[in-house]
């Protein structure tokens, strides 16, 4: 009987280790870090490709990787089973300069940026979102920032700087056009010149609208995208160290 209430308690323990944390993991269709040999290495998804060049610059930390991106320069992804009308977009990029606009995501490829970041002050830039909706001076040149882009395209848009929201749209005619095609560009405005340089350290896409407690926990420029299988997977090896020392 001892040994069944202590496999009861383990399967409690299990069950709590499996729902204190958001399962980030789930949806995840692509991510790139930016740290591999040419910078476009996917450990979710398909590489990148690069339309232009790209210049390997300072990460977040000594040990991160990152890329510098100018006017015509910019991130080809392969969303092949799109379009998407669902989705949330993690970017971890600096401002080095905004002339006017600056694109940060094109739904499409060859054409108008959608999310752009807005010259507005000597030093300081507005986030940014299509149609019309800006933030305040959130951004600074030069600093590192996470932005989560949450889009279902017939119910709501909402824009998150660091894990605290900039702005939601819930009107219908909002998120229209930001459905994803089969290939999207970062950091391009395809032949509309409106590209700042721009140097991101990390990108990530899911397939699914994450919950705001998600957004929260997905930090800040730099922090990792959480893997529960991981802290399961450690909770399973700190359960097999108790079995052990049971005998
Ligand atoms: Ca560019
Ligand atoms: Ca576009
Ligand atoms: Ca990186």
């Amino acid at each position: 009987m001892r040994k069944v209430a202590f496999l009861l308690a383990v399967a409690s323990m299990m069950v709590w280790v499996g729902s204190a944390r958001a399962d980030l993991s789930v949806g995840l269709v692509g991510q790139w870090g930016y740290d591999g040999a040419t910078g476009l290495e996917a450990t979710a998804g398909s590489d990148l490709a690069l339309t232009g060049s790209h210049t390997k610059v300072t990460g977040i930390d000594a040990s991160d990787g990152a890329y510098q991106v100018g006017n015509g320069d910019y991130y080809t992804v392969d969303n092949t089973g799109g379009p998407t009308t669902t989705y949330t977009l993690l970017l971890d990029f600096k401002a080095i300069n905004v002339p006017g606009y600056s694109s940060l995501l094109d739904t499409g490829t060859g054409g108008d940026g959608d999310v752009f970041l807005r010259y507005n002050s000597p030093s300081v830039v507005g986030g940014s979102a299509r149609l019309g909706a800006y933030s305040g001076n959130v951004i600074t040149h030069g600093d590192w920032y996470r932005l989560v882009i949450r889009i279902d395209e017939t119910v709501a848009g909402d824009f998150d700087l660091d894990g605290s929201n900039l702005f939601s749209c819930s009107s219908p005619s909002y998120p229209n056009g930001m459905t994803l095609q089969t290939a999207f560009d970062l950091f391009s405005d395809t032949g509309g010149g409106e590209e700042g340089d721009t140097v991101v350290s990390n990108a990530a896409l899911w397939n699914r609208y994450l919950t705001n407690d998600e957004v929260i926990e997905l930090g800040v420029a730099g922090d990792a995208i959480p893997e529960p299988m991981t802290l399961a997977l450690l909770g399973l090896g700190g359960i097999g160290a108790l079995l052990r020392r049971r005998r």
